[in-house]
């Protein structure tokens, strides 16, 4: 990927941290001229003049007062840039410079950071200064672009910051800290390096072969390949789990009208936040909460029972109810565990069964009137879990709660956190290189021409080197940072 089509000779600025009325703002500087830029709307005394951060040495602070720029000759304000709103040389605000030098900056570039107070104006003003001076506005996630092109992070690493900023749970916190430290880069390092060594020996033998087709492949060579097979399918185990705890899942509570969903909604929750009457049909808006369960955020919607000719209130939340089925990846279904089995229960059954289900008989304070056979039987591909509980009394939750988060993949090689990863681009990877993998040895086991064992054995490693981004389009790249905030 070339540098220049992004743009790394310039010099961008953002302001770093999150909008609002706090002590403190951080501005970022990085790029050839952080320093000199940073300069003309520094000031040490207050005044104009000096240069008081040209000569300063990387990993110092400077107190001092930011000022507004006299006008740069020639530099003339790029795309975003507002007109003056102050006199050069006037006071923007009271501020420290933290000045970073090549390569000792979180981007490898010189580094200045600026902290202002916080609050709607003086960050703001302050960027104003600094694109007036000649900086660019950053892009989202370019400081960290930066440090990625220029080989401070890895890719995985790089997205971990992303990861990182959007935690909201512990779980989800370490396995960001985790990528970061590198211990996915690492272990696919370790990877990467045995399955070199395997093409190394089929490409030689193919390089020496006389007749193409004779290459014979070593046993011990099919032994790694299946060894790294079973690595990636470590990895591929733990995905589902990872990514529940860094993205978090929803898991709409579906079921006929009155069997208690809403308040199975609200024991789950353990607060009374959906309306809970006698009459079927009491629920129409979904309703949605979130509880952290092993580490992960699940978002619990409580939606209209399922049923035909309802009115049209209702109709709508009954659609509404089918979308969240339709974008959750696992879901819970109530059935009243005090009557039969009504159509209606086989009728929503049917539209269950191409996703995990958690079936919650509910109603156990009263005598069962249906077998549990009648439920699970009602699922045509295999039987669901199901948990006998009583939203009234409390009774089965905590099981109710064990069973979802085993559904989730707690307990899975994910759970251990080490070099797990629930980035699906890093999934989807993995799962091509392993699939490379299983076809490198059935090649050999066809005694198929060496090369063709080569080949995708090279396949696997460039699929595993995308994770890291030895091998990535700039298409990607430009995906992967969109989803940063301006500043990081
Ligand atoms: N005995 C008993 N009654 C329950 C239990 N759970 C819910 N109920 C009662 O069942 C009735 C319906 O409860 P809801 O939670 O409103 O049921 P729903 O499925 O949300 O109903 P709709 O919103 O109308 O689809 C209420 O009278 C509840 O008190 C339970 O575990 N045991
Ligand atoms: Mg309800």
């Amino acid at each position: 990927m070339s540098a220049s089509s992004l743009m790394l000779g310039d010099t961008i600025a953002a302001i770093a941290t999150a909008p609002g009325e706090a002590g403190l703002a951080v501005l970022r500087l990085s790029g050839p001229d952080a320093v000199a830029l940073a300069d003309r709307v520094f000031s040490a005394s207050g005044g104009s003049g000096g240069n008081p951060l040209a000569h300063a040495p990387s990993h110092t602070l400077h107190h001092g007062w930011a000022i507004w720029p006299a006008d740069a000759a020639g530099a003339a304000p790029g795309p975003g840039v507002r007109g003056p709103d102050a006199e050069p040389g006037e006071r923007l605000d009271e501020v420290v410079a933290a000045v970073f030098r090549a390569p000792r900056s979180y981007t490898r570039e010189n580094v200045v950071e600026l902290s202002c107070h916080g609050g709607a104006r003086s960050a703001r003003r302050l960027l104003d200064a600094l694109l007036h001076a000649g900086a660019r506005l950053a892009r989202p996630g370019e400081f960290t672009l930066r440090a990625f092109l220029n080989g401070r992070l890895d890719l995985a690493e790089a997205e971990a910051v992303a990861d990182l900023i959007h935690a909201s749970t512990d779980a989800a916190h370490r396995l960001a800290l985790s990528q970061l430290a590198g211990a996915l880069s690492r272990e696919l390092a370790a990877i990467r390096e045995r399955l070199a060594d395997a093409v190394a020996e089929v490409e030689a033998r193919v390089d020496f072969a006389e007749d193409v087709g004779g290459v014979e492949v070593p046993a011990h060579v099919v032994a790694a390949i299946a060894a790294v097979e079973d690595d990636l399918t470590r990895l591929l185990d733990g995905v589902a789990w990872a990514r529940a705890v860094r993205d978090g899942v929803r898991v709409p509570i579906v079921g006929r009208p009155n069997v208690g969903k809403s308040s199975l909604f609200n024991a789950l929750l353990g607060e009374e936040r959906s309306i809970v009457t006698a009459l079927p049909g009491t629920t129409r808006d979904r309703v949605s909460e979130s509880l952290e369960l092993d580490g992960v955020r699940v978002t619990f919607s409580d939606t209209a029972g399922l049923r035909e000719n309802a009115g049209p209130v209702e109709a709508i939340g009954i659609a509404r109810a089918r979308a969240a089925l339709a974008d959750s990846p696992l879901a819970v279904w109530v059935v009243d565990g005090s009557t039969a089995l009504h159509s209606e229960d086989r009728a929503i059954a049917g539209a269950l069964v191409d996703k995990p289900v958690l079936v919650a008989i509910n109603k156990m304070d009263r005598a069962a009137a249906f077998d549990e056979s009648a439920v699970l039987g009602a699922f045509e591909g295999g039987a669901p879990s199901a948990v006998r509980v009583s939203a009234l009394t409390g009774a089965g939750i905590p099981a109710l709660k064990g069973e979802l988060s085993r559904l989730l993949g707690a307990g899975s090689g994910g759970t251990r956190l080490g070099a797990a990863t629930g980035n699906p681009r890093h999934a989807e990877a993995l799962g091509r290189a392993r699939a490379s993998l299983g076809r490198a040895r059935e090649a050999v086991r066809s005694a198929m021409p060496g090369e063709i064992v080569a080949l995708e054995l090279r396949e696997a490693l460039a699929a595993i080197g995308e994770v890291t981004g030895d091998a990535v389009g700039e298409d990607i790249l430009a995906r992967i940072f969109s989803r940063f905030c301006v500043g990081k």
